[in-house]
């Protein structure tokens, strides 16, 4: 069986020069102090991201997965050591709960409207099980949970997830969903259960996510000491097949030994992993701190190397550098064309995928229609007030859950804006890079200029009911009794295009709201050439007098960067 870790640092992509904390952290300062002086200004971002990171040190995510019953809840309840997870003969779990280790015991439910509501722990069972919340329809995208039982895991985060299918499923996207930032996973095979293709597959792509994968053959109480062996070799070789690697397997139950099983799983797992977690952090902190000090030298060594220039030479690099060819000029028209090519791009992608919504939406309002009318009273025109009232609030109900659950889908074109974007601002960047290169002869360091991207709120739909009936005279004196069948067909009748005007509607909305975080971005992404561009020319306008700063200060930095530069 292989060990579910390697040596801590043989996997990690991060080249290891253990630096301590406090000297990242006061390199840290001194850049910023640097930057600030020197008017660095396109460095800012970096060094908000640094310290964003050095504040994280946040638990690592271990997801456990696994066929509903299968004992995911069971398991984090004995880590935990009392019953705090619903627990179940039939599937229990119905929303995604994280459970962490805190200094005070607290409970929140977030809801995938973005909204979020503390709750008590002993309540649980109300929010996550699916007796209670059917399908979901609380609408919870997570619950938090954090437990000052967990001090054991404190850099490990668990998440119970509802059932395999689901993990995938829940939100309908891949590329970031919370599995991207899984830092491990348990598949949990209960030992009353046979393997399907099912959980290949769900293995298949966990592994895509995450190399640390363990299996966790729960309920190994059902076997005798024999059983389990055979069990083990059997999914042992099983596995290997399937997947063409092995996997680390480790028997469990909730109900026999615990504390042996625990022990062994913690010793080679779980602490394992926080202590490869610390490795990990501190290694993208020291990753992105090189990076800094490198770009900050650059542009040190690039106004060292202007000054070096007499002043005909220093105008024939600068007409090189901004105006020649105009890059930033380019650059800006790419950015417009990224932008252009999207936004004529956005009606389509939204209204089609709205459009084809369209029916399924329209037969569960007949539906329900049929099943309300029955109980609505009055003549013509309190009839049509209530189907009015009936079909704003149906109608706005399906579009909330629209925007909720299709929302990564309606921000795809988004997506590949930004993506875009980020596109010119690399290229323009390395030309930056190889213009200065060409001039002043040396080679600057490439750094990345990363940008937001920008999620917009979802619109609230504006309901129009469209109930054409001229009867506000008329209406009472039309006799119910001969006349209501003919309404109540009036009725279905106008479900279809009402949805249909609803739907179209809400696409303006939701395609002006998206067009604006085109334009946003674009905003962003043109202020980062700006800043870019004005710390350069800023390298050019340094006086005497900052010179001698500047030169002091590059020889401090280099000479304390050493360790970090190796
Ligand atoms: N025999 C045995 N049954 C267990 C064990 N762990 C859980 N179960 C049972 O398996 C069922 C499903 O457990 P649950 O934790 O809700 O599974 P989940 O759906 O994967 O979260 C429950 O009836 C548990 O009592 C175990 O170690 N041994
Ligand atoms: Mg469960």
């Amino acid at each position: 069986m292989p060990p579910f870790f390697q040596d801590p640092n043989e996997d990690m992509k991060y080249e290891v020069i253990h630096v301590p904390r406090p000297y990242i952290l006061d390199m840290m300062q001194r850049i910023g102090e640097i930057c600030g002086k020197f008017q660095f200004i396109s460095l800012s971002r970096q060094i908000a991201a640094c310290k964003d990171l050095m504040a994280e040190g946040g638990p690592i995510d271990v997801a456990v997965l696994g066929g509903a019953g299968c004992g995911k809840s069971s398991f984090i309840n004995s880590l935990i050591g009392r019953p705090v997870l619903p627990v179940g003969v039939v599937p229990v779990t119905s929303a995604i709960t994280r459970l962490q280790y805190g200094s005070r015991e607290q409970a929140t439910v977030t809801r995938f409207d973005g909204t979020y509501q503390a709750i008590a722990t002993n309540d649980l069972a109300t929010f996550t099980s699916d007796s209670v919340n059917k399908s979901n329809r609380l609408n919870i995208e997570t619950v938090d949970v954090e437990l000052p039982d967990l001090e054991d895991y404190e850099n490990i985060r668990f998440i119970d997830t509802p059932n395999i299918g689901s993990v995938f499923q829940y939100h309908g996207y891949t590329s970031d969903t919370w599995l991207s930032h899984v830092g491990a996973a348990l598949v949990v095979i209960g030992a009353d259960q046979t393997l399907s293709g099912h959980d290949f597959e769900m293995i298949r792509e966990l592994i895509q996510y995450t190399p640390h994968v363990a299996i966790l053959l729960t309920k190994a109480d059902l076997l005798s000491t024999d059983q389990r062996n055979e069990t083990l070799e059997l999914l042992e070789r099983v596995l290997e097949r399937e997947l063409n690697r092995s996997f680390p397997i480790y028997p469990y139950s909730t109900y026999q030994n615990v504390e042996k099983w625990k022990h062994r799983l913690e010793a080679e797992v779980l602490h394992r992993l926080s202590v490869n977690r610390n490795i990990l952090l501190k290694n993208i902190l020291q990753h992105r701190c090189r990076s800094l000090v490198q770009s900050c030298l650059n542009y040190m060594d690039t106004a060292i190397a202007i000054s070096a220039m007499n002043l005909r030479e220093q105008n024939a690099v600068r007409e090189q550098i901004f105006h020649q060819g105009g890059l930033y000029e380019h650059t800006r028209a790419n950015l417009t064309a990224v932008a252009k090519e999207n936004i004529n791009f956005v009606h389509k992608a939204v209204w089609e995928y709205l459009r084809g919504l369209s029916k399924s939406m329209e037969n569960r309002l007949s539906a329900e229609l049929s099943a309300a009318m029955p109980t609505w009273r009055g003549n013509l025109w309190r009839l049509s007030r209530q189907y009015e009232a009936w079909f704003t609030d149906m109608m706005s109900e399906e579009l909330q859950r629209i925007s909720r659950t299709e929302r990564r889908r309606l921000f795809g074109i988004l997506r590949k804006t930004h993506s875009g974007y980020s596109d010119v601002l690399g290229e323009f960047r390395s030309s930056m890079v190889s213009k200065i290169k060409a001039t002043l002869n040396f080679q600057p360091t490439e750094t990345e200029l990363a940008f937001d991207f920008i999620e917009p709120d979802p619109p609230h739909p504006e309901i129009s009911s469209a109930s054409d009936y001229p009867v506000k005279y008329l209406s009472f004196l039309i006799p119910m009794i001969l006349f209501r069948k003919l309404v109540e067909n009036q009725f279905r009748e106008q479900i279809s295009p009402a949805v249909k005007q609803n739907l179209s509607q809400f696409s303006r909305q939701w395609e002006k709201l998206i067009l604006k975080s085109i334009r946003t971005m674009h905003r962003q992404a043109v202020y980062r050439i700006k800043d870019e561009v004005a710390t350069l020319q800023v390298l050019f306008n340094m006086d005497e007098l900052q010179m001698e700063e500047l030169k002091s200060a590059t020889e401090d930095l280099r000479k304390r960067a050493t360790q970090l530069l190796v």
